[in-house]
């Protein structure tokens, strides 16, 4: 019989829906599946925003009070989906209660709060996930599969964006991904991260970053409370603004471990950008090529192409690339943001019932966000900074 795993999820915002979609269609896409989820109990901060994930995602209770609910005997999976400053509290506390922990990303607001996590799911031995989800779109799957067949060789390059639009007007409001004590960083912690985990899931360890990072917009109309507003309605301007204090784009020159080098992007205020994740990859047989923005095609090139059919060519991902078995039965039918969501919510339930650590965890986290900390720091003193 299948094991029933009970999940708690923290948080019902953007990230709560993406997940509970994730764990109500797991099983009709992994079947048999590893385990069947069994949405238990959900957290948000007022009784209201609780009920009405209950009700809306179809949990069993509702509460408001995260400790009392990862302390439960009967939860299994903590499932994090607050924003960045409550990360850190929440995992520890569920690692010490013995709970296996699915996090949103980034980890947390900096490496040193990262590392606090990693320590704990460490001495409590549970199973730690960081949900950086976009490594498991079919198309990066596959990418990683040339790349570990040697199908372009030699690496000698990676460059990456995370392009987006939606906080480029300045009336945009002051959302917590705007404020420093809760997100950490502006646009090298929300996305830059995401091109960060997929250079080191490609091309291998980052040690050396050099970054140019500015904040464009000062100041924005301030947005008291709830979550997050990415695409507000309301963009008269009217009101108090306050301070924006994070970074709203960054370009960093990045140097590998393996002696490949590029570079990452990563901006929110890029108008007629709207999820445009790319990267190119140039090994010394091959290239690379993937655009979010047509997710399910990679394009590809092989040097030992016969001349006269040199170029990039288009695989439409279906069931004969990673993670296709499970999902359409007919190449480009069409995958989507859910179905990363639906494959990491089948990753991190097989490694809980397997008891073995998925990838990325919280040490991917961790370095992740030393990265983004070295990102920071290189972009104020102008300087290269290495992440040892
Ligand atoms: P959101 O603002 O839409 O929702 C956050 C929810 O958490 C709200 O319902 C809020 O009331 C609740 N909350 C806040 N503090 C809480 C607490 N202490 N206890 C219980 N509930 C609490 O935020 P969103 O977009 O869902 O982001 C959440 C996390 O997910 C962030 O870390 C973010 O970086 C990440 N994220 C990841 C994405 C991905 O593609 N992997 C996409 C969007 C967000
Ligand atoms: C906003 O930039 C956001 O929701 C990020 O927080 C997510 O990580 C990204 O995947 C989508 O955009």
């Amino acid at each position: 019989m299948t094991k029933v795993l009970n999940i708690a999820m923290i948080g019902g915002g953007f990230m709560g829906k993406a997940h509970a979609m994730a764990y109500a269609t797991m099983p009709m896409f992994f079947w048999p599946a590893p385990a069947r989820p069994r949405l238990k109990t959900i957290v948000d901060v007022t009784a209201d925003l609780a009920e009405t994930g209950r009700q809306r995602y179809g949990f069993d209770e509702a509460s408001t009070d995260w400790r009392s609910v990862v302390a439960r005997d009967d939860i299994d999976v903590v499932d994090i989906v607050t924003p960045n400053d409550s990360h850190a509290e929440i995992a520890i506390a569920a690692a010490e209660a013995g709970k296996h922990i699915i996090c949103e990303k980034p980890l947390a607001r900096t490496g040193a709060e990262a590392k606090t996590m990693l320590d704990a799911v460490e001495k409590a031995g549970v199973v730690h996930m960081v949900a950086f989800n976009y490594r498991r779109t079919p198309a990066v799957a596959l990418a990683k599969k040339f790349i570990s067949e040697g199908r372009i060789g030699r690496i000698l390059s990676f460059r990456g964006t995370y392009l987006q639009d939606w906080s480029a007007d300045p009336n945009g409001p002051l959302s917590w991904r705007f404020q420093k004590k809760i997100a950490g960083s502006g646009a090298v912690g929300d996305i830059g991260t995401h091109v960060v985990d997929l250079a080191r899931y490609l091309v291998g360890e980052i040690v050396a970053v050099n970054a140019l990072v500015k904040t464009h917009i000062g100041s924005r109309p301030v947005q008291s409370g709830g979550f997050d507003q990415l695409a507000a309605s309301d963009r008269s301007g009217k009101g108090p603004r306050a301070p924006v204090d994070v970074d709203d784009e960054m370009i960093a020159l990045v140097k590998f471990a393996g002696g490949a080098f590029g570079s990452i992007e990563a901006t929110r205020n890029a108008y007629g950008r709207n999820n445009f994740i790319t990267f190119e990859i140039h090994g010394d047989q091959g290239s690379i090529a993937f655009n979010y923005e047509r997710l399910a095609e990679l394009q590809v090139m092989f040097a030992s192409d016969p001349a006269d059919a040199r170029g990039f060519r288009t695989v439409y991902t279906g069931p004969a690339h990673p993670y296709g078995a499970a999902l359409w039965p007919i190449p480009a039918l069409g995958t989507g943001y859910g179905e990363t969501k639906i494959i990491e919510c089948h990753d991190i339930l097989s490694a809980v019932v397997k008891g073995e650590t998925p990838s990325p965890n919280f040490r991917d986290g961790y370095q992740i966000s030393r990265i983004a900390d070295a990102i920071l720091r290189s972009g104020e003193e102008q300087n290269w900074a290495f992440i040892e």
